[in-house]
Parts: structure tokens; C-alpha cells; sequence
């Protein structure tokens, strides 16, 4: 087809445009996506086969509830942090921890508690590394910020996530830390495993189908929010995993990579106060 037929069907569509209460950025949304799409399919002579197979796939991830996570391996969800982060440059805010992508797997709601919390229930107590992580909320003066919650959420050894794997119990490696009057939080639960999209999914068949994995690094997920504060979402990595710089939905980020300090003498652990809350 020629370029003005192209144009003059994406002009007869825009103009069927005349019920009320459409919105014009909807429209210039919507129509934009449909002239970028006719045009890809004109430049790649795409076959009406694969543009019904495209269709099928689409109605299928959506039955998975998989937009989420194909949205992260697209690097779509990234693309909107370098965004963010491009605003808040213009805007002269500069420092403090990276952001990072949110992820799909998030539940509100999860039990608080004050300074402190264990993540894990147990169930892994066994074949888990124990973990314990502290850290102090600062705001952009480098003010402590007392009562700021910190919400934290990760994968079990399986690299699943409770709520989404029903066989974990509610909640399980999910809290919400408000900080002491420091500005500090401390947790103690199970080194997480790493992520991999389901297997035979979705997004595992699109990554497939351009020759990518599904794969994340080890991470730990987090919110932190104070009042009159943008709210922060990051994650955190451990630098010793092999899909550190590999991560699928490109979240690893330098800044995000926390020494992890390998403690093996039980005593140790008393003695710097890990396994108890701040007093
Ligand atoms: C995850 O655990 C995750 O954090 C993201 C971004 C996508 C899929 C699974
Ligand atoms: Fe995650």
C-alpha cells in the first residue's frame, strides 16, 4: 500500500471520533498506536496469519493475568523509571537511593510492625540462608525520617511469591516497618532465591520467541513512603548472583547492591544485635 492510502484509512477512522464523551488524549493515544501499528505491518509485510496469531496470544496472556510480567520483560516498566528519573533531573532532584521497577507481584496490606520484623514463617528455616538487613530512611537533607513505612517484599527459596503461589501461607516473606525515631529498620528473614517467568506462559513463549530468558537475579523488593515525601519503589541485588546484569526486566541498577556480609559464628550475631529490634 501506498503511504497516503495508509493515512487516508488512520484519517476515516479519526473521524467516526464524534461521541462526547471521548477524551482527546485517548484519542491521540489511541490513534497514535494504530498508525505506528499499520505502518509496522506495512514495513514488515506482517501476514494477516500472524496478525490473528499475535491476537490469540494476546486474549491468552491476558486469561494468565501475564500483562504485568510481560510488561516488565519488555523493559516497558524500565523504560518508565529512566523517565521518572529524567523528570526529576530536569527538576533539579538529584541523589538519594535509585528507584526501580515495582514488579506484578506486590500485596498491600501486609502485617506492620514498629523498628523491626521477621519475614519468613519457618518453613524454610532449614534449607535457607538466615538473612538480616538494617537501614536508615533519609530524607533529601539527609534528615532521618522517623515513622516512614517501609514496606518489603521477596521470593521464597523457590523464587515464588506468596499470595500468587497458594502453597505458601498469607503474607509469608511480606511486612510493612514503620522506623523508629532514627529513621531506622531492620529485618530479619531467608535469602531469597531468584525469579523465573512460569513455565510455559505467556511471557516465557514471546521471550522464547525472541531468543531471551525469563530469569531475575536474587532481589528484594521496596516501598518507602513518608507524609509531604514522594513515595520511593526499589529493589535491592546481591552481587555474587549469576543474573545480576542478566536480570530480565533490567531493574538492576548500581547503587541497589548491598555488600552482604556472611556471618557464621552464632555468637557474632547476638553481639551486633541482629536478631533483636533496635532498642
Ligand atoms: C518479579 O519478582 C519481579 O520482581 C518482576 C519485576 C517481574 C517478575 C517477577
Ligand atoms: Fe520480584
Amino acid at each position: 500500500m501506498t503511504i497516503a492510502q495508509i493515512d487516508g484509512l488512520l484519517q476515516k477512522i479519526e473521524s467516526t471520533e464524534k461521541i462526547e464523551a471521548g477524551s482527546e488524549r485517548a484519542k491521540a493515544i489511541v490513534n497514535r498506536i494504530l498508525r505506528d501499528l499499520f505502518y509496522t505491518i506495512e514495513d514488515l509485510d506482517i501476514q494477516p496469519d500472524e496478525v490473528w496469531t499475535a491476537v490469540n496470544f494476546l486474549t491468552q496472556a491476558g486469561k494468565n493475568e501475564e500483562y504485568g510480567l510481560i510488561a516488565a520483560g519488555l523493559g516497558l516498566e524500565h523504560f518508565l523509571d529512566l523517565r521518572m528519573d529524567e523528570e526529576e533531573e530536569k527538576a533539579g532532584m538529584i541523589g538519594g537511593t535509585p528507584r526501580t521497577i515495582e514488579g506484578p507481584l506486590y500485596v498491600a496490606g501486609a502485617p506492620k510492625s514498629k523498628c523491626f520484623a521477621r519475614l519468613d514463617d519457618g518453613t524454610e528455616i532449614e534449607q535457607g540462608e538466615i538473612f538480616f538487613m538494617q537501614g536508615k530512611v533519609l530524607d533529601d537533607n539527609n534528615n532521618p525520617v522517623p515513622n516512614a513505612i517501609v514496606e518489603v517484599w521477596h521470593a521464597n527459596l523457590k523464587g515464588n511469591y506468596s499470595y500468587f503461589d497458594q502453597s505458601q501461607s498469607d503474607f509469608n516473606l511480606r511486612r510493612t516497618i514503620e522506623t523508629d525515631e532514627n529513621g531506622n529498620y531492620q529485618f530479619r528473614s531467608i535469602l531469597p532465591s531468584g525469579y523465573g517467568v512460569p513455565p510455559g506462559g505467556s511471557t516465557e513463549t514471546l521471550l522464547h520467541a525472541v531468543g531471551r530468558h525469563g530469569n531475575r537475579p536474587s532481589h528484594v523488593h521496596f516501598f518507602v513512603s513518608a507524609p509531604g515525601c514522594r513515595k520511593l519503589t526499589t529493589q535491592i541485588n546481591f552481587a555474587n548472583d549469576p543474573y545480576l546484569w542478566d536480570d530480565f526486566a533490567f531493574a538492576t541498577r548500581e547503587g541497589l547492591i548491598p555488600d552482604l556480609v556472611v556471618i557464621t559464628d552464632a555468637e557474632k550475631i547476638k553481639e551486633k544485635g541482629l536478631d533483636t529490634p533496635f532498642s
